[in-house]
């Protein structure tokens, strides 16, 4: 791992001298961000580490921190470490980036601006511009032309990546097994999200993203969070749930039937099977956007399959009765962020790329090339909402939407990954 890390970092500082040559900066200087204060109150909202500061090192949890990078030096990182009683003490840093970095620290928040170069005139801000940094003579703050370099190119995963998320991969897995036995044996919606959060070690606040727990009908809300905290029969249960390793993040959802050889679980079984089908038909250089044709294509046949409506598959997807029961897009882009970014930026030179007009769910349309992690997450849901304008209309079988209503309607998601001889499947050594 130690190797890769340092492949990593060796590549991050590459993208760095590259991009501050061309748009001739001598040094960057990059700001962890704080935990902000709630308005009038003294609590803090929980604090979250800029993404292109954890792209150099998994510092993750060391609010007001800098990391300070000129052209063929040793990146400096300057960690802040108050003394006093109250808060616990941020541990001096340990783990194998360290000895890649000039380590110090400081004591004093207030003294942020005395561990600053004192020379800023040809030198790049990168992160919060919050209210310390008023009145510092930076040559810029978040120019855009770095930040679009430098989005560009994390889209494009090193090995090292491509580790951190299979092992947040394989975390996350523990917790989907966790949840599904809390499932089976008759936990609440809350009680299962419980026993997700201990089985990963996660905190509340380390998810990279809030669990979706949801029973029945609630599975239809695509981003329901509000956990009923009572127990009764489920039939049905959704999770879409990650896990984080060093900043990178899983995002994996799983559905599942308390009653097996059921419909519902048959639907299910549908849904996986397209999911697999659609990784299947992936190749670079092909435009994602197939993969959500793909992914209509599926829905049109389970259509047919279920008699969810009284046409064929073909007229259902001409018609784009698809986007009733499969509204959103096939997947995103993933890696520091759970939606990472990039998606619409072209080439290095920040060449802004329009997004679908014919899916306006879908984030990311671009071509898939060597490098690239997404996520491929197709479902099939019964979402009321959607399907009123429609009500009473022959063409759709209402007995059928009706039987499936309360099971809400399944979701299965992978995280994938683009090699130059292989399309590799980050979720399922850890998942069926
Ligand atoms: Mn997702």
């Amino acid at each position: 791992m130690k190797n890769l890390y340092k492949n990593h970092l060796d590549r991050v500082l590459g993208l760095f001298d590259k991009v501050l040559e061309k748009y001739s900066y001598d040094e960057v200087v990059l700001y962890s961000g704080e935990a902000k204060t709630i308005y009038l109150d003294d609590n803090k909202y929980p604090y979250k580490v800029y993404t292109n500061f954890k792209y150099f090192a998994p510092v993750l949890n060391y609010p007001n921190s800098l990391i300070i990078y000129k052209s063929a030096s040793k990146p400096k990182l300057i960690v802040l470490q108050k003394v006093d009683f109250w808060d616990s003490q941020p541990k001096p840093l340990e783990g194998d980036f360290c000895e890649f970095f000039d380590i110090s620290y400081y004591n004093n928040i207030d003294d942020i601006k005395k561990v600053l170069p004192s020379n800023l005139k040809n030198t790049a801000f990168l992160g919060e511009e919050t209210e310390r940094f008023n009145n510092l003579s930076f040559k810029s703050f978040n120019d855009q032309k770095i930040i679009d370099f430098i989005h560009y190119h994390r889209t494009f995963k090193s090995e090292y990546e491509i580790e951190c998320m299979r092992r947040a991969n394989k975390i996350a897995s523990c917790g989907h097994i966790a949840a599904q036995k809390a499932f089976l044996s008759g936990c609440s919606e809350l009680e299962t999200h419980f026993e997700y959060l201990k089985a990963i070690k996660h905190t509340e606040k380390q998810v990279p993203y809030e669990n979706i727990v949801a029973f029945d009908d609630a599975a239809a809300v695509l981003h329901y969070n509000s956990y009923k905290t009572e127990s009764f029969e489920a039939k049905s249960f959704l999770i879409d749930a990650g896990a984080s390793y060093n900043g990178y993040h899983a995002d994996i959802t799983r559905t599942f039937a308390k009653e097996q050889y059921s419909e519902y679980h048959e639907l299910i079984k549908a849904v996986n099977d397209s999911t697999l089908n659609i990784i299947s038909k992936i190749k670079i250089g092909m435009n994602y956007e197939v993969l959500q044709e793909e992914m209509h294509l599926d829905a049109a046949k389970i259509i047919e399959d279920f008699s969810f409506m009284n046409i064929g598959a073909d007229e259902a997807y001409e018609k784009e009765y698809t986007k009733l029961f499969c509204p959103a897009g096939v997947g995103h882009y993933i890696g520091l962020q759970v939606h990472d970014i990039g998606n619409t930026i072209k080439d290095e030179n920040g060449t802004f790329h329009e997004k679908s007009k014919k899916h306006q769910y879908l984030r990311l349309n671009k071509t898939i090339e060597v490098g690239n992690v997404f996520t491929i997450e197709p479902g099939f849901y019964i979402i009321d909402q959607l399907l009123k304008p429609h009500f009473g209309k022959k063409e759709f079988n209402w007995d059928v939407i009706n039987k499936f209503r309360s099971f809400g309607g399944p979701r299965v998601e992978d995280s994938i990954y683009i090699s130059e001889n292989s399309v590799e499947n980050l979720t399922r050594p850890y998942l069926p």
